[in-house]
């Protein structure tokens, strides 16, 4: 088939969060976000692995950006750390976090290397979860609207490219549904209230920020898994239809239009757990539109029928009377989570799926109409270096080729693609597996205990990925 090229400023680059990678955790002035809490919980990660050193970024970026300069990186995605900025939450800028990133971006653009900022990446001030329940309570939409300010009057005068909300179906669903990130709770009404909260939030820095930096350009990165249905039973194609509209649109729908879709909507409130909303509401939520959709892509999840109650969008949500959420059964009555037989999977069950990032990159555009940066994309695996000091990652190779082919054919199919982010660039911490599952283009040689001196080492990725850069992806084969 006759693919389109990329377009020539295509933007090639790797992405990283600032806890899973910066460390430092206590300096220059930076107090503790719910992430410094609740990794000192027992049990809670892989052996006790915490963010204090992570990869050590906060004081070796220069030869971090070194590695990207060598690669020919034209984009690095990063987040910013709300406790360097405001160590509490609000207040007063800290200014030795404001330096860090500054240097941070100049850096960058020394080397010609395109800064794209997240402001959030999960790590919320811990003094803002104390006095409020950070995003539990309405509070937080000025909260972030204010730390997204200081950002853009600090740094939008280099940086075009921003990221609003990382994840915030993830870090929502992790936090308030199965408990396995802080705060660590199981409350399906609290839930969707705190994802309103977030859209309200991701609404006003949006907003804000056509006022700060009218030359740049926003959206939400959003954890897109593209639904299936297991079969082309009726039943199944409706379950995979329920699922894309709980699991998707509740979301992107909200970014793009400012509204929450139908079918849902209904359901949740039946079930009396629909957000509670206010009118002024609405009108932010549309006040804040971004200009590219975000797309985290890892994997597509399939669904069939969930004969909980028998009947489809008219279940109870708990249908056995017992203390258990969503998460836990799939929505009764209307979808339950099965495994794809068609797909290989990862060390870590997670499928491997390319045709489902075409698949999701057409759904997108066809709905939204939105320019798209996949702002993550890769694969977490155990890597091993070999006595020459050499990785032979060639399943990550792999893996990042196949996906970058089905971009090139989502382009030939029409859509806007504005860039690539490779998640990762160095390898970093999983937020619950240690160092185990690596994601990065380098090495690094931190581990959970034993031997650690966080040397970098390119993979053999990093070399694969420059020549694929240097020829603006013309050598996927
Ligand atoms: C992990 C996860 C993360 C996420 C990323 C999401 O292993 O901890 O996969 O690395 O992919 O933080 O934005």
């Amino acid at each position: 088939e006759n693919l389109k090229s990329f377009p020539n400023d295509f933007l090639w680059g790797a992405a990283s969060a600032a806890y899973q990678v910066e460390g430092a955790w206590n300096v220059d002035g930076k107090e503790k976000s719910i992430w410094d809490t609740f990794v000192r919980v027992p049990g809670k990660t892989f052996k006790g692995t915490n963010g204090d050193v992570a990869v050590d970024h906060y004081h070796r970026y220069k030869e971090d950006v070194q590695l990207m300069a060598e690669m020919g990186m034209k984009t690095y995605r990063f987040s910013v750390a709300w406790t360097r900025i405001f160590p509490h939450g609000k207040g007063e800028v800290n200014q030795e976090g404001i330096d860090f990133y500054n240097h941070l971006i100049d850096e960058l653009r020394k080397h010609y290397i395109e800064p794209i900022l997240t402001i959030y990446h999960w790590d919320l001030p811990q003094a803002l979860q104390d006095a409020y329940g950070g995003w539990e309570s309405k509070q937080i939409v000025e909260d972030f609207q204010n730390y997204s300010i200081s950002l853009f009057k600090a740094f939008g005068d280099r940086v075009k490219y921003w990221v609003s909300l990382n994840e915030q179906n993830i870090f929502t669903r992790l936090g308030y549904q199965t408990a396995m990130h802080p705060p660590g709770e199981k409350d399906d009404k609290l839930y969707y209230q705190v994802n309103h909260h977030a859209s309200l939030a991701n609404a006003a820095a949006i907003k804000a920020f056509r006022k700060y930096v009218p030359d740049g350009k926003i959206g939400p990165s959003f954890a897109y898994s593209p639904a299936y249905a297991k079969t082309s039973k009726p039943e199944d194609v409706l379950a995979a239809d329920n699922a894309e509209e709980f699991t998707s649109h509740w979301w992107m729908d909200v970014y793009a239009w400012g509204e929450y879709p139908q079918v849902a909507w209904n359901y949740l409130t039946r079930n009396g757990i629909a957000p509670r909303i206010e009118k002024e509401d609405l009108e932010l939520l549309k006040a804040g539109k971004p200009d590219f959709m975000g797309i985290n892509y890892y994997q597509t999840t399939t669904y069939e029928k969930n004969p909980l109650n028998g009947v489809t969008l008219d279940g109870h949500f708990n249908t056995t009377g017992e203390k258990g959420t969503m998460e836990d059964t799939g929505l009764p009555g209307v979808y339950k989570t099965v495994t794809n037989d068609n797909l290989e999977r990862t060390n870590w069950d997670w499928n491997i799926d390319p045709q489902g990032l075409r698949i999701g990159i057409r759904r997108v555009t066809n709905r939204y109409q939105l320019p798209i940066l996949i702002s993550e994309n890769g694969l977490g695996e155990y890597d091993k270096v070999e006595d020459d000091d050499s990785i032979q990652d060639d399943y990550r190779i792999e893996y990042i080729r196949t996906h970058l082919k089905a971009i090139q054919e989502a382009i030939t199919d029409g859509a806007e693609m504005i860039g690539y982010c490779v998640w990762s660039f160095t390898d970093l911490l999983s937020w619950l597996n240690g160092y185990q599952k690596r994601y990065g283009l380098v090495y690094v040689n931190q581990h959970e205990e034993g031997e650690h001196d966080l040397r970098r080492i390119r993979k053999k990725s990093f070399y694969w990925y420059k020549d694929v850069i240097a020829s603006n992806g013309e050598n996927l084969n």
